[in-house]
């Protein structure tokens, strides 16, 4: 009995840890100041971009790429229990990406062949609550000459 209030206790603890990291995390996310990121080209001729995913954000959320040139985004998602995935339709610049994310990187390869400004965000949603794009989990693909 003794070792079950322990138990608890520590499951308490614990989970007052994972919220508090969580709201941590949150505000972090919630940085206005993400400054537009340009895209660097890489040895391939690939216009390479590494994007941190987390609650509820894209780091960099402002990325900045040429029209008719490859571009390799490499996603990976922050530590954490909550999923995260990432959108990003623009049929007109022939781009489509709709996956899930995880803590291992995942590459998706595409050329934009539109100039324009494309929104991409995370599709999650927990059942009733607010879905990850209205907290701000979203961002914009910027396509220029
Ligand atoms: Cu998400």
């Amino acid at each position: 009995m003794k070792s079950l209030r322990f138990l608890s206790l520590r499951f308490l603890s614990l989970l007052l840890l994972t919220l508090t990291v969580c709201c941590a995390a949150e505000r972090l996310g919630a940085q206005p100041g993400n400054k537009p990121y340009r895209a660097v080209m890489d040895a391939n001729g690939m216009q390479h971009v590494n994007i941190l995913a987390g609650n509820y954000f894209f780091r960099p959320s402002h990325i900045i790429v040429k029209v008719n040139v490859p571009v390799r985004f490499v996603v990976r998602v922050e530590r954490g229990i909550i999923p995260h995935g990432l959108v990003l339709k623009a049929p007109e610049a022939n781009v489509s990406i709709d996956e899930d994310l995880s803590r291992e990187s995942q590459t998706f390869t595409f050329t934009p062949s539109a100039p324009g400004r494309y929104a991409f965000y995370c599709p999650k949603k927990l059942l009733f609550f607010k879905s990850h794009r209205e907290h701000g989990m979203e961002g914009i693909l910027e396509v220029v000459e």
